[in-house]
């Protein structure tokens, strides 16, 4: 077992990108940082899961349109799981405005808008609970050992 207190996050591949043909491009940031992916599906969303998952955002004047935009065409929920991987993902996705993101990150480098901005990422520890709950069921999710684990993590992190 490891260690470290392992982190899942939930990320949502949104319409624009897989519109725009970056699902694969987007995979392979999380796989090439070290990420383990836990679960992985694509989803039509509805306005009910969308008001679950924005209820933050329900009284904005952006939130019809945001709603639109989501239920645009699928999404690809994925699972990733890894040390520290909430900020870690964070990281890798760059700020919400693309205009504003660092090159190297998937907004900086992807996205040039403040909505249509690639992917989202779970922004806590309880929201990341919450949000892999809301868009997967326990049994689609995995726990197995990747054989990269050893390379992935120094010998003190691995325990
Ligand atoms: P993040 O996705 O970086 O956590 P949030 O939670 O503030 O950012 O925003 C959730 C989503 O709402 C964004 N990813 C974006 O698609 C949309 N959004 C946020 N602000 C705006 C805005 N001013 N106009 C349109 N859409 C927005």
């Amino acid at each position: 077992m490891p260690k470290f207190q392992e982190e899942k996050t939930l990320i949502i591949i949104k319409p624009d990108a897989m519109q725009r043909n970056l699902l694969g491009e987007i995979i392979g940031r999380f796989e090439r940082k070290g990420l383990k992916i836990i679960g992985l599906k694509m989803i039509e969303l509805g306005d009910a899961i969308l008001e679950a998952h924005y209820a933050h955002h329900k009284d904005k004047p952006f939130f019809a349109s945001l709603k639109n935009f989501m239920k645009s065409a699928p999404v690809t929920v994925i699972a990733l799981s890894g040390l520290n991987a909430i900020s870690a993902v964070r990281i890798i996705v760059g700020p919400t405005r693309g205009y504003e993101a660092d090159a190297g990150s998937i907004r900086g480098d992807l996205s040039i808008s403040g909505q249509a901005n690639i992917v989202h990422a779970s922004d806590s520890a309880e929201s990341a609970e919450a949000e892999i709950a809301r868009f997967f069921k326990p049994e689609e999710l995995f726990d197995y050992k990747k054989i990269d684990y050893e390379f992935v993590y120094g010998e003190e992190e691995r325990g």
